[in-house]
C-alpha cells in the first residue's frame, strides 16, 4: 500500500514523468495487494539530474529495498539508479508515443558490465510484474509476505484450472460467446 504518514516505504517507485503514472501505477496496483509499502516520485534524469542522482544516492539510507524505475524515451532513469545504488532495481520502459526502435527497452537492456539492471520489459504487465517482482524479493527475508505471495501463485493456478474446466463442459464456441 502507498505508504502513510510515517511508515517506511520499502519499495521506491520512481517515474521519468507524471505521464509515466498511467503505465506505473499498475506497480503500486500489485504491491497493494500484499499490502507493500511503497512511495511514488517523479524523478526525471534529464530535467532533475540532481535529483535523481540524490534519490538513488540515499535510497539505501532511507531504507528502501527495492527501487521500480519507469522511463520512456531515451529512459536513463532506471540505469542511472541502477548506478547509484546497490539496492536491486527493477526497470520498467514506457511507451509514450509509438516507438517502433524500442530505444527505451534497449537502452535498459545494454547496460555495462558492471551495473545491473533487472529490466521487465513495456508498459502496464511489465509495471505490474515489476511490483510483483519486487514483493518476491523481499518476501525472501518476510515469511509473512512469502506465505502471502504463495497464496496468490495458488489462486491465480486455481483460476487457470476453472477455465480449463469451464472449456471442456462448454466447447470453444459456448466459452468465446458467454457472459462472463
Ligand atoms: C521521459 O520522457 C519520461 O519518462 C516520459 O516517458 C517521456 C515523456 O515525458 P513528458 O514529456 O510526458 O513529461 O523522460
Amino acid at each position: 500500500m502507498m505508504a502513510r504518514n510515517n511508515e517506511q516505504p520499502l519499495v521506491g517507485i520512481a517515474m521519468g514523468s507524471d505521464s509515466d503514472l498511467k503505465i506505473m501505477q499498475h506497480v503500486g496496483i500489485a504491491l497493494e495487494q500484499f499490502e507493500v509499502p511503497f512511495e511514488e516520485r517523479v524523478v526525471s534524469a534529464h530535467r532533475t539530474p540532481e535529483k535523481m542522482m540524490k534519490y538513488g544516492h540515499e535510497a539505501v539510507q532511507r531504507g528502501l529495498h527495492v527501487i521500480v524505475a519507469g522511463a520512456g524515451g531515451s529512459a536513463h532513469l532506471p540505469g542511472m539508479l541502477a548506478s547509484e545504488t546497490r539496492l536491486p532495481v527493477l526497470g520498467v520502459a514506457i511507451e509514450s508515443s509509438p516507438d517502433p526502435t524500442n530505444a527505451a527497452l534497449g537502452s535498459m537492456i545494454r547496460m555495462p558490465k558492471g551495473a545491473p539492471l533487472a529490466t521487465m520489459g513495456k508498459n502496464e504487465a511489465a509495471a505490474y510484474n515489476a511490483g510483483l517482482e519486487a514483493a518476491r524479493i523481499l518476501a525472501i527475508s518476510d515469511p509473512e509476505l512469502a506465505e502471502k505471495y504463495d497464496d496468490f501463485m495458488r489462486r491465480q493456478a486455481a483460476e487457470v484450472e476453472e477455465k480449463d474446466a469451464l472449456l471442456q463442459e462448454m466447447g470453444s464456441a459456448a466459452y468465446l460467446s458467454r457472459d462472463k
